[in-house]
């Protein structure tokens, strides 16, 4: 049986008065008690998120990770001191980063092994773009970006990761993924990790992201392979952020 995550990505927006906004709603209110909640928050509100939400169900994390454990890396920030500030799950290879930022594949694996090296749960993102789609490469592409880390991981650090499915045309653009459409690359996923191991598979938590809301995430999150989902727009606001968490109860 696999506990749904509902993830919220903040993105670089927020701010602190917002965190304690979230801290006060969710204090008040009693979550699912089959749901896993979290929050993925910027650097900085990293220490007050842990605070305002301490007394919560809601585990905090963070966006990115430096792959280098320490050193004259001005501007990084590492996993060990991610984990001091009391973030529990970290994102990795969002597509944002991997658009906007340059992180390729084993930039991705870095960041995943340098997570788990701290501790951490990386919650993997891995989606097409409208052209891939369109070229009929989707398939080949997601798994390509998933067998790009489980490759080089062993059996034990496999089973420490989420993998979070996010079709890059659907992020931010108000388009979602059908549910069938969700639920075909989930799926493939799924099958992907069959090879690796059926365990690892079936333990597997596969999150859906790219403009899930509180009117689409139930019809979503009852496709068979959709295990929660990584919320971004919709995350900014408690009621809806609120509302798909009870819904994936
Ligand atoms: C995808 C998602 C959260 P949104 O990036 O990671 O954002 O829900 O705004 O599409």
């Amino acid at each position: 049986m696999r506990m749904p995550l509902i993830a919220g990505n903040w993105k670089m927006n927020g701010s602190l008065s917002l965190v304690e906004e979230f801290g006060r709603a969710f204090a008040g209110i009693s979550l699912p008690v089959n749901v896993e909640v979290a929050l993925m928050v910027p650097f900085p509100f990293l220490g007050a998120a842990g605070q305002a939400l301490g007394e919560t169900a809601v585990t905090v994390g963070a966006q990115t990770l430096s792959d280098r454990p320490s050193g004259a890396f001005t501007g990084e920030v590492s996993g060990a001191m991610l984990r001091e500030c009391g973030a529990r799950l970290v994102l990795v290879g969002h597509s944002e980063r991997r658009a906007l930022f340059g992180e390729d594949d084993a930039a991705v694996l870095a960041r995943v092994q340098a997570a788990l090296h701290a501790g951490l749960t990386p919650v993997l993102c891995v989606g097409e773009t409208l052209e891939e789609r369109e070229a009929e490469r989707t398939e080949a592409v997601v798994l390509g970006q998933v067998e790009a880390v489980f490759d080089a991981l062993d059996a034990a650090e496999r089973a420490r990761l989420v993998v979070a499915y996010e079709p890059v045309w659907a992020i931010g653009t108000g388009r979602t993924a059908s549910p069938e459409q969700a639920q075909a690359v989930h799926a493939a996923i799924r099958s992907c990790l069959a090879r690796y191991d059926a365990g690892l598979a079936g333990g597997m938590r596969l999150l859906y992201g790219g403009s899930m809301k509180a009117d689409n995430a139930a019809e979503l999150l009852a496709q068979p392979d959709i295990d929660g989902g990584l919320v971004g727009g919709a995350s900014l606001k408690v009621d809806d952020f609120l509302a798909i968490c009870q819904s994936a109860g």
